[in-house]
């Protein structure tokens, strides 16, 4: 399988910044990178208003999301949700948005030549939705050669007040996932929280980006964000998941008779380079839904994976593991 055709981006010729030796030594030592202005001012409206769409349920049908009614404000339904995942499902736009020419610029450059991407997440987090604790991406979306990478893009300003991300540079060296456990800690969402590691929360840094900025971080990287405490507003993102191409992805349970040792979760966008499993094809699994805030608590873990009851029969992958 080639690359995807990405449409917002084939003819352009606008310049985008692009990175350097020091940013990539710059990485590999903290474990996470900030590129600024790596979007136009044009290219964040649009994202901005494609996310009100997918809110109001314009681009079809996301688990957990009701059609806004017409005359439903735009703030009040985007207060609705913390966060979508798998928007590229229903969005072109945000489909095209995960080749973006400075994701594709780092991403080469930190991962390798062939790179592709397997989940998206649009967090709308406006004011009083909680953060999510602790925890390293690889525990949900493990690859086997250590390559996920997150492509954060903020759409508003992040500041500490409304819940930027925090970060514990370096943290990723060790190489271990550490153990996670269910928490009833109201200022976060309902995913479990890691524990067990050797750092302090004073060891964490706040990631202060203006809407626009990238910023990448490895699976690896323990990092969490607090509830948006500002009185209005949104800290809105869209996050991307990204590995390399060589790796299979035993992201979900194997099928039915499948080895673990084989398992490939095979709903993938390629974004860069060639994909040496193309024989094996794409399927569609992921569907699109919303993430639970936790606003009912967390005592029951059973909220951290459905917040509704759905048909998973026709299914070929559980889909429970994907709340990173
Ligand atoms: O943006 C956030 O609040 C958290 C994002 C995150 O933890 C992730 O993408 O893994």
């Amino acid at each position: 399988m080639s690359v995807h055709a990405f449409a917002s981006f084939a003819e352009s010729t606008r310049p985008y910044p692009v990175i350097g030796e020091s940013d990539c030594a710059f990485y590999a030592e903290n474990g996470y990178l900030t590129v600024d202005g790596a979007l136009y001012a044009d290219e964040v409206e649009a994202l901005r208003a494609e996310t009100t769409a997918l809110c109001r349920g314009d681009r079809g049908a996301i688990r957990g999301v009701t059609p806004a009614d017409p005359q439903d404000e735009d703030a009040e339904v985007l207060k609705r949700y913390l966060c979508i995942h798998f928007p590229h499902k229903l969005s072109p736009l945000m489909l095209d948005y995960l080749a973006h020419p400075v994701i594709v610029d780092v991403l080469t450059k930190v991962i390798g030549a062939n790179v592709k991407a397997m989940q998206s997440m649009l967090f709308i987090k406006a004011a009083g939705k909680p953060g999510q604790a602790w925890h390293q991406d690889e525990i949900y979306i493990p690859t086997r050669d250590r390559s996920l990478t997150g492509g954060w893009i903020a759409l508003d300003d992040a500041t500490v007040e409304n819940g930027c991300l925090w970060v514990i540079p370096g943290s990723h060296k060790h190489g271990i996932l550490w153990p996670q456990h269910h928490h009833d800690d109201r200022r976060f969402d309902c995913s479990e929280e890691t524990i067990g590691f050797p750092y302090r929360d004073e060891d964490a840094i706040p990631v202060e980006v203006k809407a626009g900025a990238v910023v990448f971080f490895n699976g690896y990287l323990l990092h969490r964000s607090l509830p948006n405490r500002a009185r209005s507003g949104y800290r809105r993102v869209l996050v991307n998941h990204y590995m390399s191409a060589e790796s299979l992805l035993p992201w979900h349970n194997p099928r039915a008779g499948e080895r673990m040792a084989t398992a490939d979760m095979r709903d993938i966008v390629m974004i860069a380079g060639s994909d040496p499993y193309a024989f094996k094809g794409i399927e569609d699994v992921a569907q699109p839904h919303i993430r639970p805030d936790g606003q009912g608590g967390c005592g029951d873990p059973r909220q951290n994976v459905r917040i509704e009851s759905r048909e998973t029969s026709a299914l070929p992958y559980d889909d429970d593991a994907d709340e990173d």
